[in-house]
């Protein structure tokens, strides 16, 4: 007799993989002909790039993407979703993407992939952020489960992490492969592990500006809807900031 593991479905998936494609495939029926979608990176963000471009196939819908990331492009691309850059209106009607973290104030850790800096422009451009995530990724506090990941730039990263550890955290180099991870943009990415952040606004703003910071992965304020996969059940939430 076969035996399946627990949380896995007997199809093979496991019940996180579940979760992400159920909030995926809402969040791409939400779109609507016409629209420029931004297009999010990782996993849960993959699964809604396809459904989009299944509709787009399908239904004959008239959608714009804008990635958010060399791989979002690049999948994009590959499956037919007209691309356009953020540099061609500056606004975007709706992204979608995925999140490390939410708390209930519902601020956010992105950038698990390195994608955080372009996630962020494409969010701050965007009239709607839906974010779409499996239940693992609702947190009480912030930096609970993750380290937040900071882009600097690789010119004297070794002073952006001594003053980022003075903030409260312990700077880890990412690394890929055996070497440093580069982000689309040429630059490093440091985690930061700062076990649980309180007051999540603040630090996002003392980061900000230390020098050779590009950006962090906090995003505060940014979702406006939230896509929730729960076993076999989604939940949609509107975010009140
Ligand atoms: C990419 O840099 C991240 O912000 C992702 O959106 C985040 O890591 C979520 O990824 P998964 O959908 O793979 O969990």
């Amino acid at each position: 007799m076969m035996r399946i593991a627990a949380g896995a479905m007997s199809d093979g998936r496991s019940a996180t993989d579940v979760e992400k494609e159920l909030a995926a495939r809402r969040a791409a029926e939400m779109v609507t002909d016409g629209q420029s979608i931004g297009l999010g990176t990782g996993s849960t963000s993959l699964i809604a790039i396809k459904e989009i471009a299944r509709r787009i196939t399908q239904e004959g819908l008239n959608i714009r993407g804008v990635a958010t990331s060399d791989a979002s492009y690049a999948l994009g691309m590959r499956l037919g979703i007209p691309m356009e850059s953020l540099n061609d209106f500056c606004r975007v009607d709706v992204t979608i993407d995925g999140a490390d973290e939410i708390d209930p104030q519902f601020n956010m850790i992105k950038g698990g992939g390195g994608a955080l800096v372009r996630e962020k422009l494409v969010a701050i451009a965007s009239d709607r952020e839906v974010i779409i995530i499996d239940s693992s990724k609702r947190v009480s506090r912030l930096g609970e489960k993750r380290a937040l990941p900071v882009e600097v730039v690789k010119f004297g990263w070794h002073c952006a992490a001594k003053r980022l550890e003075q903030l409260g955290c312990r700077v880890t180099l990412r690394d890929s492969a055996g070497r440093p991870f580069e982000s689309d943009n040429g630059n490093y990415i440091l985690d930061c592990d700062f076990g649980g952040i309180n007051d999540a606004p603040a630090l996002e703003k003392a980061i900000k500006v230390v020098p050779g910071v590009v950006d962090s992965g906090l995003f505060i304020g940014l979702a406006a809807t939230l896509i929730v996969g729960t076993d076999d059940r989604v939940a949609i939430i509107e975010c009140k900031h």
